[in-house]
């Protein structure tokens, strides 16, 4: 099997950084000096059309990783993206102070682009190191009262992740590997009931 994911997030969340750590093949990415004040801050280069890499699982399957820009001005490529996504990574910069607020908008792009299938998603929670009270509890607050996974039933797993780590980031597909052979195996409905259950066990503190 070979899944395309999309891996998206603001700028500077580690979508380029997550992919080169753990593709098997040399990544094509269209990285390009940054020129904006916005992007110049945070770094020196910038993802202007996709990042493309691809991690192998061993028994001849395969993820086929497609990283999208951050900035505002291609935000077309996330529908172009997800469309031929059968899931999707989200890096959430977590040293942002608007971090609820852009993984509202990839949530809402993954909802309208996705609506009503199964379709799972993995956030990566990145830049979490400087954070001496590190806890993911906001985010699940916030993903409970969002109802975000496009099929309404269950919500997006979470995970801290440095992008920079190859072991992070393969944690973080390996969870999207399982989950997509999930929705191969199980009817929906048994699989969102179960999904439903342990996430509600896990995030109750
Ligand atoms: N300290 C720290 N740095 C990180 C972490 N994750 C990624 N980085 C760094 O953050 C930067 C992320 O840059 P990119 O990977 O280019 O970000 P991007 O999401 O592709 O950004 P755009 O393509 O501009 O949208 C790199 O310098 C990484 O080394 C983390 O968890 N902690
Ligand atoms: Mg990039």
């Amino acid at each position: 099997m070979e899944w395309n994911i999309a891996v998206l997030g603001s700028v500077g969340s580690g979508k380029t950084t997550a992919i080169r750590a753990i593709s098997d093949i040399d990544v094509v990415d269209t990285d390009v000096a940054a020129t904006d004040a916005a992007t110049l801050q945070r770094k020196a280069t910038t993802t202007v059309a996709m990042d493309m890499g691809v991690m192998e699982l061993g028994n001849g399957d395969k993820l086929r990783l497609h990283g999208a820009p951050g900035q505002d001005r291609f935000d077309f490529m996330w529908e172009i993206l997800l469309e031929q996504a059968r899931g999707a990574v989200v890096c959430v910069d977590h040293s942002h102070a608007e971090r609820l607020q852009s993984l509202a908008a990839y949530l809402d792009a993954i909802a309208a682009a996705k609506a009503g299938q199964d379709f799972p998603i993995v956030i990566a929670v990145t830049h979490a190191e400087q954070d001496t009270r590190r806890s993911l509890q906001p985010y699940y607050d916030f993903l409970r009262q969002r109802r975000a996974c496009p099929c309404s039933a269950c919500t997006p797993a979470v995970m801290w992740c440095d992008a920079r780590s190859a072991r992070d980031v393969t944690a973080v597909m390996v969870v999207m590997t399982a989950l997509l052979e999930s929705f191969q195996t199980l009817p929906e409905s048994a699989l969102h009931a179960r999904f439903a259950q342990w996430q509600k066990r896990v995030h109750t503190p």
